[in-house]
């Protein structure tokens, strides 16, 4: 593989086809989309909605001024589109995504679809997938949403500086026949590190969050503002509230409780499971992670306050009961969604991996190699500024040379035990598949969910299967981004 990306690398060009286009100018002229936008209000809880159509959708990402604190001075942030979230890029299951994704950065940077089952060219991750997009260029992106869903976008090029700078926004994949209900609700859930003056901190890439929790924001967002008990959706009693849940942050992981709602889980990172109650009350959701839920909202008037538990029990956002009842009695338990059509893993035929982590500033001492070379964890701190080591091997955010982590066949169905030798939880993503998780912990799941990013809790475990079905290289991390650019970065290879 290291000798095609070579080639690869240096004929980009003629390896992208027809799908790559000409750099777009920036001369002086008239303004870019994006500057315009960024002069019209931002979307309070609504979000930006555009129809897929025959042409390209362009999608920039620039440098604009929103509010995000309900006081003070507005902030400078990378936004799609200028709004950040970017739009909501919404399809029909079967559509054409078709993107014009441009860069006014003033770095490079490249656009990866979260979950999406595409071609592996179409994946957004620089020199494993393309070449980065450079500042003042473009990359057309075009590929079927087979799979329905509540997906993401976000950046894949220094992520860990990109993604908490502002850059992503969702993306749905329409089922064919929706679940029935009163009204969807699109909550992207995220933080900023502002300092007093509402200016973003720029402390990114420090070892010290490599190595640790990662780099949190002080200030929780939703749909790109502030959160908090003064964010208020005025519901009415007995309507039916589908919420698609994402978690964009770059580093935080949230606990939410629903303050007297009773939420049906109806799909884990897009993929439809037995609508079932949240397990304990509290929903875990990593970074990168998704759930929609279906809330029945309760026949009585009154605000229910979902809150953080993780975060102290910040309150995020409130549904204010108000109004004439919709209907007299509670519709009972949604029916499931049909599911996307995801190849079984047959758990007696597949071939047994595992994944080790290890790692993170005061952890045991452990030993993995860099360039071939093997040291100690803390000397690879020192001398390479990275943390973590997947089976016993670290590196440079999309290094070039290395080895991937497996090599798979087409078709071949796989199981793998990842264990996390590390005091840290880490959620994990494997791009271009969906996976199932068997256990998590040791413990066999009860509905053996299907995902593309598997939390694992410090010092736990998790058991997955899927089929290497989608061929190409891709990419298989940590999803706080803090830790992908402190090493734990690796790559699948399924050969065609
Ligand atoms: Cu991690």
């Amino acid at each position: 593989m290291t000798v095609s990306r070579r080639r690869f690398l240096q004929s980009a060009s003629a390896t992208l086809g027809s799908l790559a286009l000409p750099s777009v100018p920036t001369g002086a002229g008239a303004p870019a989309a994006w500057e315009t936008i960024c002069t019209t209000p931002a979307p309070a809880l609504a979000s930006t909605r555009i129809v897929a159509s025959a042409n390209a959708i362009p999608l920039t990402a620039g440098v604009c001024q929103r509010r995000i604190r309900d006081e003070g001075p507005e902030t400078t942030l990378w936004a799609f589109n200028g709004t950040s979230p970017g739009p909501a890029l919404r399809y029909r299951q079967g559509d054409t995504v078709e993107v014009l994704v441009s860069n006014r950065l003033p770095q490079p940077t490249t656009v990866h679809w979260h979950g999406l089952r595409l071609p592996n060219a179409m994946d957004g991750v620089p020199n494993v997938t393309q070449p980065p997009i450079l500042p003042g260029s473009s990359f057309a992106v075009r590929y079927a949403a087979i799979d329905a869903g509540t997906y993401w976008y976000h950046p894949h090029q220094s992520s860990f500086e990109q993604v908490p700078r502002g850059l992503y926004g969702m993306l749905v994949v329409e089922e064919a026949k929706p679940p029935r209900v009163d009204r969807e609700l699109e909550w992207v859930l995220a933080d900023f590190k502002l300092d007093k003056a509402n200016r973003q901190v720029e402390d990114f890439g420090r070892v010290r969050d490599f190595g640790s929790e990662g780099r949190l924001g002080n200030v929780v967002t939703l749909n790109g503002t502030a959160a908090g008990a003064n964010r208020a959706i005025d519901v009415r009693p007995g309507e039916r509230v589908r919420v698609r849940l994402l978690n964009a942050a770059s580093a935080r992981a949230f606990v939410l409780e629903f303050g007297g709602l009773a939420p049906w889980i109806v799909t884990y990172d897009g993929q439809a499971v037995q609508p079932h109650p949240v397990p304990d009350g509290r929903l875990h959701l990593g970074a990168g992670q998704r759930t929609d839920l279906v809330i029945d909202v309760p026949d009585a008037a009154g605000r229910r306050v979902v809150t953080d538990r993780r975060g102290g029990g910040e309150a995020l956002v409130a549904l204010a009961c108000v109004g004439r009842p919709v209907r007299a009695k509670p519709p009972g338990r949604p029916a499931a969604i049909a599911p996307n059509r995801l190849a079984e893993p047959d758990v007696a035929k597949a071939t047994d991996h595992y994944l080790v982590f290890e790692g993170g500033i005061g952890g045991e001492p452990a030993i993995g190699r860099v360039d071939g070379k093997a040291l100690r964890v803390e000397d690879i701190m020192k001398k390479h500024g990275l943390a973590w080591t997947m089976n016993y091997t670290t590196q440079q955010e999309h290094a070039m040379m290395h080895e991937p982590l497996f090599r798979f066949r087409r078709g071949e169905h796989v199981t793998l035990k990842l264990m996390n030798n590390t005091d840290y939880e880490h959620p994990i993503p494997l791009h271009g598949h969906f996976f199932r998780v068997l256990a998590l912990n040791d413990v066999k799941t009860r509905l053996r969910e299907w995902r593309d990013t598997v939390m694992i809790d410090a010092r736990g475990s998790a058991d997955i299967a899927f089929v290497a079905e989608n061929v190409g290289e891709w990419m298989f991390h940590c999803h706080i981004l803090d830790h992908a650019a402190g090493g734990m970065m690796g790559t699948v290879v399924v050969e065609g």
